[in-house]
């Protein structure tokens, strides 16, 4: 949840301007204009006008819930490679994929690029393998785990703002 939250925020911010750029009735502004009709003259907008920019604005409104909302970046399964099941995951602005997903009982090797110069960013932690790496940047740095126990388990930057979910299955 906690990843989500810049988003929300921002989500809500761009909400607003959108909102104020629709042109939400403005009581205060429409009484000026009425009552100073020497200096102000209203303006009678197409209705045409008025539907398609609210069209526009309710457009642009479904597509930033679509975008923050809906279009999650879906799970991946690590491939097997040279024995190992293998992830490459790049970092910027967050990981991606942040969410994983291993087998139980057999090495994982998590490959990290990091392309995001942020400090925050500098530092993978997964608490529950006793791991704490520092990501060069524009280089890949592997942490390697032994997933044992089926679960599900975060990792997460030096100050825990951007995270990434590894889900652990039994082998089968
Ligand atoms: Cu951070």
């Amino acid at each position: 949840m906690a990843l989500k939250f810049p988003k929300l925020k921002w989500l809500l911010s761009s909400l607003i301007t959108t909102s104020l750029l629709v042109g939400i009735p403005h009581p205060t502004k429409a009484q000026t204009s009425e009552t100073n009709t020497s200096e102000f003259q209203r303006i009678e907008q197409p209705l045409g006008l008025k539907v398609g920019i609210t069209a526009v604005g309710l457009g642009l409104i479904g597509l930033e819930f679509w975008w923050f909302l809906l279009s999650k970046t879906k799970a991946q399964t690590a491939q097997l490679a040279e024995g190992f099941q293998s992830v490459n995951i790049t970092v910027d602005g967050g990981y991606s994929p942040d969410q994983i997903v291993v087998k139980a009982g057999q090495s994982v090797r998590l490959n990290f690029l990091r392309k995001d110069p942020s400090s925050c960013l500098e530092k993978i932690i997964l608490p529950d393998f006793n791991k704490a790496v520092d990501l060069p940047l524009n280089q890949q740095a592997t942490v390697e785990i032994l997933p044992k126990t089926v679960g599900q388990y975060t990792f997460h930057c030096g100050m825990n703002m951007f995270r990434g979910t590894l889900t652990v299955e039994p082998k089968q």
